[in-house]
């Protein structure tokens, strides 16, 4: 389904009184409101190519319909949702699930909805019907070489294909560690796994970026060969300039500092990009912001923070990607709250008073410091947001749009209530 500019300016049209009287308050209420404004524009987020049907757990998974049936119409779903919010304006490909066939005419559909291609991320968690040689205990950490072969294969073949649609990263999430103890050597395996990330990283061309991905549990639940940060700095550290670490937001064990991490990894140059969700309990890949936004405010306050001292370019210099699954929401409408709840957090970071704020660090004056910072947080820049959304051509408010035009009605006329998209 198509979302035509004339349906947009429709409902603009309607919504464009109140949006005034909030736009005007708020950039009464900051002295920088362009500022902020052309960062928001300018900040885009990679949509999942494997989140745009209804994920499920080993419990059941409920359909919603209208799900892309292949990888063109998954193209046109995000092209909507970039349509709608103009801040949707990359996907990120997972290999063997969105295989580009053809990949100059993968590449010009995108370009037709304004979308470039983000990481490229390979699979070596699961056994294809044609693969000769299983991941059951891993890829490349695994004791025998010629499945550690098929796995660096695997992520060469990646890389391929995403030079055919000018991606340039590549992300490796190994599902690979051990669920009971003695299962695994841990130096072995880790070196196993070191010497295959290195002839994987050996055929990344000079541009390319390896960004590792670490999680704390599941599928193994004893040890993950890549458990934590500190491990995947450690590989990242070992590969060479062009490793740097993912930050999937679930994959932390509880309680977990996250923004002390994003700091660490961004003040040594390692910090390659983000997972976008959110989680009470485990990798719940839940829509972002929805259960804990205070952290992923103080997420975006490191970011800013540490991104401005290195001098980095917001839009640019990270990776910025969901990773969810929606089991309970229509995935179109949990996408559009996931870009909706970034694009918040990081416009609260930038109308952060730094400048009080480091005063108040440098006094040890905590109470001041807490305050500084959730005045920020306490601010309302929906507003700011939406105006963003206006001057680039997209929607005061996506999620009504989306409503109001029926366009899960519309895809489930189109593509029926049975198609299956491909992904968790
Ligand atoms: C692993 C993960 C990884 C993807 C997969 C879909 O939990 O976060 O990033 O490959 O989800
Ligand atoms: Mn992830």
């Amino acid at each position: 389904m198509i979302l035509r500019k004339e349906q947009i300016e429709k409902n603009n049209s309607d919504d464009f009184p109140q949006h005034k009287k909030s736009y005007e308050f708020i950039s009464r209420q900051i002295n920088h409101a362009d500022e902020v404004i052309k960062k928001l524009i300018d900040f885009q987020v990679a949509i999942p190519s494997w989140a745009l049907g209804t994920g499920g757990t080993r419990f059941g998974r409920f359909p919603g319909g209208g799900e892309p049936g292949s990888l063109e119409e998954k193209i046109e779903d995000i092209g909507l949702l970039h349509a709608l919010n103009k801040s949707s304006g990359a996907i990120s490909l997972h290999i063997p699930w969105d295989i580009p066939k053809d990949a100059n005419a993968i590449k010009k559909l995108a370009s037709q909805y304004g979308l470039r291609f983000d990481a490229m991320n390979s699979n070596t968690f699961q056994d294809q019907p044609d693969q000769k040689l299983s991941y059951k205990f891993g890829s490349m950490q695994h004791v025998d070489k010629a499945v550690r072969k098929q796995a660096i294969g695997h992520n060469i073949e990646v890389i391929k294909y995403g030079k055919g649609l000018d991606s340039q990263s590549l992300t490796v999430w190994l599902s690979d560690g051990s669920t009971f103890p003695g299962q695994l050597n841990f130096r072995k395996s880790f070196l196993n796994t070191l010497e295959s990330l290195r002839e994987v990283y050996a055929e990344l061309p000079s541009d390319w970026k390896m960004f590792v991905e670490y999680k704390a549990f599941e599928p193994n639940f004893y040890s993950m060969r890549v458990g934590d940060w500190g491990q995947s700095l450690l590989y990242t550290s070992k590969l060479g300039r062009k490793a740097y670490t993912l930050v999937d937001l679930g994959h932390h064990l509880a309680n977990a500092n996250i923004e002390q991490i994003v700091a660490l990894l961004l003040m040594e140059g390692k910090l390659g990009g983000f997972h976008f969700n959110d989680s009470k309990y485990g990798d719940d890949d839940l829509t972002v912001g929805s259960v804990k936004p205070y952290q992923l405010f103080l997420i975006f306050n490191e970011l800013v923070e540490g991104m401005d001292a290195k001098n980095m370019n917001h839009a640019h210099d990270l990776a910025w990607m969901i990773d969810a699954s929606h089991n309970v929401k229509d995935p179109l409408e949990d996408l559009l709250q996931s870009v909706e709840a970034i694009m918040i957090a990081y416009a609260q970071s930038l109308i952060i008073d730094r400048n009080k704020l480091v005063e108040a660090q440098n006094n040890n004056d905590v109470v001041a410091a807490q305050e500084i910072l959730q005045q920020a947080y306490r601010t309302d820049v929906r507003a700011l947001v939406a105006e963003a959304r206006l001057r680039s051509g997209g929607a005061l408010h996506p999620l009504s749009v989306f409503r109001n035009e029926k366009v899960r009605e519309n895809l489930i006329k189109e593509r029926g209530s049975k198609t299956v998209a491909t992904g968790l």
